[in-house]
């Protein structure tokens, strides 16, 4: 069975003080109301996560991530983070490729494919994102566009490399911008990837792999889109910084 997630994306939002509230406010709640099997992650400021970690750990679904790391392990790249860094600290997961870091850093399929080298080989779980843009869904095969983006950033690796990502489905047209997709347009994409998987992989390999959707998920339209049944969970962006909605996103995945 693979594994229901809900992971927050909570971007460069929050002072600490608000953060260590919301993180409180969350744990709270979800250890109030949620009973059911489903894995829950926060993907906060990196400068946080120490302090976070102390708030977490008492909670049993609970589990941090970074919203990025260095393709290298160490080295004179001012301002980055490396995922060894991540892993002294014991943080498990880390957002690969979101499509922010894509657009505003420039990042590449291939460099994407060596953070996901970095992030695995330092036992850490990357979600690696992936989508497309308005025209590309609009002029272009955006189906064979995402196809591309994971086969030139996870194709690499062995069977059971893969089985340690999640993906997360984002169509860049639907971040922050309320519109979603519909449910039928996740649900298309979301198998589309998970036969092309099976393609290169196998059905069984496939079939194991997490992949959540992505873009304005909400309180409101959260049950919908996780009733596909190839969409296993979300990576939340605005409505992770609210703890009701955010907890409600979570109940709905349960
Ligand atoms: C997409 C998402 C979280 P939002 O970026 O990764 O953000 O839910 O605000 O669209």
């Amino acid at each position: 069975m693979r594994k229901k997630i809900v992971a927050g994306n909570w971007k460069m939002n929050k002072t600490l003080d608000e953060a260590v509230a919301l993180t409180s406010e969350v744990v709270n709640m979800i250890n109030d109301e949620v009973s059911g099997q489903v894995e829950v992650i926060l993907c906060v400021p990196s400068l946080y996560l120490t302090t976070l970690k102390k708030h977490t750990e008492s909670a049993g679904k609970i589990s941090l991530g970074a919203q990025n790391c260095h393709e290298k392990a160490s080295g004179a790249y001012t301002g980055e983070i490396s995922a060894p860094m991540l892993k002294a600290i014991q943080i498990p997961n880390v957002i690969i490729g979101h499509s922010e870091r894509r657009q505003y850093f420039g990042e590449t399929n291939a460099q994407l494919a060596e953070k996901v080298d970095i992030a695995l080989e330092n036992g850490l779980t990357p979600i690696f994102c992936c989508g497309e843009s308005l025209d590309q869904r609009q002029n272009e095969d955006y189906i064979g566009f995402v196809k591309n983006q994971i086969s030139e950033s996870l194709f690499h690796l062995t069977a059971e490399q893969l089985s340690s990502v999640v993906i997360a489905y984002e169509p860049i047209w639907a971040i922050g911008t309320g519109l979603t997709a519909s449910a039928e347009q996740a649900q298309e994409m979301h198998a589309a990837l998970r036969a092309h998987l099976a393609d290169k992989y196998s059905a069984e390999v496939a079939d194991e792999i997490s992949i959540l959707y992505g873009g304005s998920v909400g309180a409101a339209n959260a049950a919908e889109l996780f009733a596909n049944p190839d969409v296993d969970g979300g990576l939340v962006g605005g409505a992770s910084l609210k703890s009701r909605d955010f907890t409600e996103i979570v109940k709905a995945r349960q």
